[in-house]
Formats: structure tokens, C-alpha cells, sequence
């Protein structure tokens, strides 16, 4: 069979030498493993797994009592045997209950934990160990997830469409369910145990209330059964009108107290079907959606509401913080920030507000958003996007890891310097009780489940930074290279350089110096930087970019919508400054005449047109790195990869001779030397 990329980071690749392959035999010939729970299955399971992708044959015993003459033991501490647990107990109080540890003990490599899932947590590290060839005599690891909350965000559709998605569709078969549960959805409880995700919700934000009926519950409960044993909940999206869609209703005010009941009597009935039933997720009053403002009430009243109703079973509401809509007046930049400040303390305590990393929309390029670090009295929690909507959608290679570093990293300045929405994530900065982020995935019906086969990366690296928001990215890269593809240098060599270049090279063929939406229409693929009109100023190119014949760019400061005014004012200082600003920002936060001297020498216009073809020369330098690997790589997955980025490198001119074209009607100046006329 071709290799499809089915398999993931998980395939457990040949050992390429005997030298390796008897060094690792030792442990993996001499497993303990102690305890016995549907988890503790599963781990064995992973291991005789491993041992066959590792050696190509079958395991030998995998012993289940403490008698056995073990190299390696995998155990709960309270299962180990006395001596064991002592020589660990200096350890067991820094292990939260999903932590684990992997620790060299007289010639015994020990994976241990308090909990069940923080065991297999532990035996997916220490499998990685190997996958990334690593020594094994000096392990000493404690690891512990600073983030509680760890989910994936599918916006699958009922019907099996996928919003956004690009990989095929819906892995959720409706139909078949509840009795047949589908391969796919183990190897997907693998997968994301493997990274660290404890949670999924499994329908769109643009949510279909028909999930919340009995029929669709016990669907979804047959999902949890499959998931609990990898530690992953389960979480749906709740249609704000749900009550009156199904029940016939009169309304859905949150205040009104036959709606209250109603939610409460339809959570008895979620936690009937699915006793550890996570909570609800939910996009209200935007885009559409049905939600408190209908009422006249705040977000704080909706998303109080549904949290009353799951609080006595220890659920959870995600309320998502995209709200904006085309009758306030104001930047849609601003909305958010206008509309939820105001709320801060205002949410019960087991409702976290989920916020997008940027304040539009999941753009290749935008600061932070500035919720982050304003709201000390309410949890707020991340929404990454893993799908590329703005980005290329899935044929272009972009390492997204390079985008949320750089989002995790930025300082809110909240309590000072250092201040980063990292912290804020893990609840240090403001001492937050709740803490979560999600992603809003990648995957689908594919062979290889993200359509690129790149973009495995993508999901692989959010569980990484979900675990540990200050992971370095570049480790993440190498690691998932050596798991996914090959241990060779050159290989991750070059795969690396890649990655860690293929951000910058996007941002500079889609959207450089700081514009934004200027995708096509609605499917929001290609460039449409002309798009104008249709119902929605908030929906279109040209209320972003706001070019004419003098000028462009968004005038955001003082003398423009002021949203500048919504971050601390070590932001307003650099990002206010059209001299000093990184060019990055320069026309998401100011408004600027094309023949505008910049603090390169060039002119506003050359500057763009330069990094529009500097884009190009990247997508053409990914393609010919790629090529160096030929051979190095399995035909399959090399032939995929190349072809894609034959339809990247095409799309990069396309974005670059677009825009050039449509700006250049504007700027009326000559392309600067170097850059390629439009074909
Ligand atoms: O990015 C926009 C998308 C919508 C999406 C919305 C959201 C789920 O274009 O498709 O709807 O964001 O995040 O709610």
C-alpha cells in the first residue's frame, strides 16, 4: 500500500539500524505494565502497536503482575511495588492528576502518573522518546499540562459538510451511529490522547439544534463511550433558540423562567446519556446565530443561563467572544473588546470566554486581541483556527505553530512587562480558576485526515502548545518530523527550514505590511481585494483596505476608529507610531499615501510590491527544498507534498499579480526593479 499518512505521528517508523534496534529491544522486550483499567487496555494496545511498527513483528508478553523482571514499568504510583513508589514519592507532588512522569530508576525506566489518563499521557512521551530516538538512561521528565481545558473545535455540520474544512468531510457518521463506531474514531482518540486534547466538541458554532434531541444524544453518547478510555469529553454547541426550535417555545430570553427550565431539564437529559458530558459551546449573536440580544439581554445573561443549567453536573459554557454585527456603527475590530470589557466579572464561574487569537477573524497576520489581559475577572480561553480559512485553504504549506507562537508570546502588558497571553491562558497572570483553549480543526474524511499532508503538523503542534503554551516551536517541528516522516537529518533539516520560514513567506504573498481581508468573497479563498458591496460593508475587501488614489490602509489610532486605544499603552506607543510600527502592522493600524518614504528607504507602494514578490521567491524556495528530498522520503507522501506546492507556488503569483494589478490602479507607479510584471 502507498503510505497515505493515514497513520500520523503514530506510525511507529522501522528502526533503521541494528545498532538502534537492540538498544531500544531491551526496555521494549521487558514491559511491565500494572494496573487495570479500560485506559490501561488501551496503553497495551498502543505498545504492542509501537513494537510492530518499531520491529516489524509481533510483542512478546507484556507482563501485568510485579513480578516480572521489567526494564521498563508503566504504572499508576499507588500500583507500583513499595520500594518503587518510595523511590518516587519525592516526585508524586509535583504530578497533577493528568501528569506524568518518566524517570530512570537503577536500571529501570519507570512511566508513571496518579491517574489513569496522566499514565497513558506518560507511555505516549515515553514512546516519543523513541520515536525521536532519544537516550533513555537519563530520562527524568515531570510533565503537567498548564492548560485544563484542551479541546478541538469541529465545525461539522449535522449533514456531514464541514464549515471550513478542507479534508473531506465529517468523520462523525450520524447515520450509523450509535451501533457502529468506526475505526476512524479510535485512531482520532489516539491521535489527540497522544497530544494531550481532553476534550472535543463535535458540532458547529453555527449549530443546528436537532444535536440537542434524544435521537442525536444517544449518537453522540456512543462517541463518548469510544473517547473516555483516551481521557477526551465530549461538548456540543447549543443553538441559543434551541427551546423554541424544539419545543415550541415563545422566545428564549434568557430571563424568562420556562426557558431556564427548559435548558435544565434538556442538560438531565444530556448527562442521562453522557454522565461526564463536558458543557456547551456556543457562538451567539453573531453571523446570524440567534442569541441574548434578541431579548435585549447581555452575553452575560445568555452565557449565565446555560451554565446555571450544567453547573450541578460539573459542566462547563465556552461563550464565544465573536460577536459583531453590521448595524453597530463602530470598526468591527472593536466589537468584541466594546461589548465584553464591560462584562469582566460579570460571568459565573464555570463559564469561560472563548476568544479568537486576533480581533477579526483568523487572518494570516493580526495583533492579538485585546481581550487578553482586560478581563482579570473572567476566564478567558483561546480559539485557535487549525483549518486555513484565510490561509490557502489546505494546499498551501504553512507551519501555523510559527503564527500562535508569536500570538502566546505577545505581552498584554496587563500587570507589566511579561504579561503574555500565555500567561493569561494558564490562568497566571490573573489567577484564573478555569482555563482552556481550543482549535478549530483540520480534519476530515481524507486518507490522510488534513488533505495536505502538512498540515498534520498543524494539529499535532496545537496539542503541543495546549500542553504547554511556551513549548518551543522549533522542538515541535523536529519532533513531529522524526514521528511522521523520518529520523534522517537531512530530512528534518530541510522540513524544518521550511516550517519555520513558510509563515512569513504566506503572510508576504497573501496579506503583507498589515492588510487584511482582502480574500475573495464568502469562500474566502484567492485574493478579492476588489470585493465590495453585498449587504455587508464587514464582509468586504474594501472597508478594510480603504484604498484610493492618495492612500491606503485602516486608520485605527486616534484620529480613526481609536480600537489602538483598546491595548495598553506600551502598544498604543509602538503600534501608534507610523515611523516605528513593524511593518507587519503599518496598515491594520494606519492609513498611508502610496509615495510614503518608510524607515526602509522605499516607498510605501515598493514596499509592498517587494514583499508581494519576496513571497513568491519563498513559495519557489519551498518547492525547491522540497525537491532536495526526493528519495529521502516515501514516494507517496513526497509526490503529494510536491504537487501541492506546485498549486502553492501558482497561488502565490496569483495573489501577488492580483493585488499588484488592483493596488497598482490606485497607486498609479511603476513596479519597483526586481519585481515580476503581472503574467
Ligand atoms: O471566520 C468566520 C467564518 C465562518 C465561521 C465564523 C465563526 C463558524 O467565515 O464560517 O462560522 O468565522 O468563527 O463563527
Amino acid at each position: 500500500f502507498a503510505n497515505d499518512g493515514y497513520g500520523l505521528w503514530l506510525q511507529y517508523l522501522p528502526f533503521e539500524n541494528k545498532a538502534i534496534t537492540e538498544y531500544y529491544s531491551d526496555y521494549l522486550d521487558n514491559i511491565v505494565l500494572l494496573g487495570n483499567s479500560p485506559t490501561h487496555e488501551v496503553i497495551h494496545k498502543e505498545l504492542e502497536f509501537a513494537y510492530s511498527g518499531f520491529f516489524d513483528k509481533k510483542i512478546g508478553k507484556i507482563s501485568r503482575t510485579n513480578t516480572g523482571s521489567g526494564l521498563l514499568w508503566i504504572g499508576k504510583l499507588d500500583d507500583f511495588p513499595k520500594e518503587i513508589k518510595d523511590a518516587l514519592s519525592e516526585y508524586a507532588q509535583s504530578l497533577n492528576d493528568e501528569g506524568f512522569l518518566l524517570h530512570y530508576l537503577k536500571g529501570k525506566l519507570i512511566v508513571s502518573s496518579k491517574t489513569d489518563i496522566g499514565l497513558l499521557y506518560g507511555t505516549y512521551a515515553f514512546l516519543k522518546k523513541i520515536q525521536t530516538r532519544k537516550k533513555l538512561e537519563d530520562l527524568h521528565e515531570i510533565s503537567n499540562p498548564k492548560i485544563q481545558k484542551r479541546l478541538l473545535n469541529h465545525w461539522d455540520n449535522l449533514n456531514r459538510t464541514v464549515e471550513r474544512g478542507y479534508a473531506g468531510f465529517s468523520i462523525w457518521n450520524w447515520h450509523r451511529l450509535p451501533q457502529h463506531i468506526d475505526q476512524q474514531y479510535i485512531d482520532y482518540a489516539r491521535a489527540n490522547a497522544s497530544i494531550g486534547i481532553n476534550g472535543t466538541s463535535i458540532t458547529n458554532v453555527n449549530a443546528n439544534a436537532l444535536v440537542l434531541t434524544s435521537e442525536y444524544l444517544e449518537k453522540a453518547a456512543a462517541l463518548a463511550d469510544a473517547f473516555r478510555p483516551y481521557g477526551i469529553k465530549i461538548y456540543l454547541t447549543a443553538r441559543f433558540n434551541a427551546p423554541m426550535v424544539l419545543d415550541n417555545l415563545p422566545t428564549a430570553d434568557p430571563l424568562n423562567p420556562e426557558v431556564q427550565q427548559w435548558w435544565k431539564d434538556k442538560v438531565k437529559e444530556i448527562y442521562a446519556y453522557i454522565p461526564d458530558f463536558g458543557g456547551f459551546l456556543v457562538k451567539a449573536d453573531s453571523e446570524g446565530q440567534p442569541g441574548p440580544h434578541n431579548y435585549g439581554r447581555t452575553q452575560a445573561d445568555g452565557a449565565n443561563m446555560l451554565a446555571d443549567a450544567v453547573k450541578p453536573f460539573g459542566g462547563i459554557v465556552m461563550w464565544r467572544a465573536f460577536v459583531y454585527n453590521e448595524h453597530t456603527p463602530t470598526d468591527r475590530i472593536r466589537q468584541a473588546y466594546d461589548e465584553f470589557k464591560p462584562l469582566d466579572g460579570k460571568f459565573s464561574d464555570n463559564v469561560i470566554v472563548q476568544v479568537k487569537n486576533g480581533p477579526l477573524d483568523f487572518q494570516p497576520k493580526e495583533p492579538f486581541h485585546p481581550l487578553f489581559g482586560a478581563m482579570p475577572e473572567t476566564p478567558l480561553m483561546m480559539e485557535f483556527q487549525i483549518t486555513k480559512e484565510y490561509l490557502g485553504q489546505d494546499t498551501h504549506w504553512v507551519n501555523l505553530a510559527s503564527m500562535w507562537e508569536e500570538v502566546l508570546q505577545s505581552d498584554t502588558y496587563a500587570n507589566g512587562p511579561g504579561s503574555t497571553v500565555s500567561k493569561v491562558l494558564d490562568g497566571s497572570l490573573h489567577d484564573y480558576k478555569l482555563t482552556g483553549i481550543a482549535g478549530v480543526s483540520n480534519i476530515g474524511t481524507d486518507r490522510n485526515w488534513t488533505g495536505h499532508q502538512t498540515a498534520q503538523a498543524d494539529w499535532y503542534a496545537f496539542g503541543q502548545l495546549a500542553w504547554n503554551p511556551n513549548q518551543n516551536i522549533e522542538i515541535i517541528a523536529e519532533d513531529w518530523i522524526r514521528m511522521t516522516f523520518s529520523n534522517d537529518p537531512e530530512v528534518i533539516k530541510t522540513m524544518k527550514g521550511i516550517m519555520m520560514n513558510s509563515y512569513e513567506i504566506l503572510v508576504n504573498y497573501m496579506t503583507p505590511l498589515g492588510l487584511h481581508h482582502i480574500m475573495a468573497r464568502s469562500h474566502h479563498w484567492g485574493p478579492g481585494p476588489w470585493v465590495t458591496g453585498g449587504g455587508r460593508d464587514d464582509w468586504t475587501a474594501t472597508y478594510y483596505h480603504k484604498a484610493n488614489s492618495d492612500s491606503i490602509g485602516f486608520d485605527r489610532t486616534e484620529t480613526g476608529s481609536n480600537a489602538l486605544a483598546q491595548y495598553a499603552h506600551e502598544w498604543k506607543e509602538i503600534w501608534g507610531d507610523s515611523e516605528t510600527i513593524p511593518l507587519e502592522f503599518l496598515l491594520w493600524f494606519h492609513r498611508m499615501p502610496w509615495n510614503k518614504k518608510l524607515f526602509t528607504g522605499n516607498t510605501l507602494w515598493d514596499e509592498l510590491a517587494i514583499s508581494y514578490q519576496k513571497g513568491v521567491e519563498g513559495a519557489r524556495w519551498m518547492q525547491q527544498e522540497w525537491n532536495k528530498l526526493e528519495g529521502l522520503i516515501d514516494p507517496d507522501r513526497f509526490k503529494h507534498i510536491a504537487s501541492f506546492l506546485k498549486i502553492q507556488v501558482n497561488e502565490a503569483e496569483w495573489w501577488r499579480d492580483a493585488c499588484l494589478l488592483y493596488f497598482g490602479q490606485y497607486s498609479k507607479m511603476p513596479l519597483p526593479e526586481g519585481v515580476e510584471a503581472p503574467k
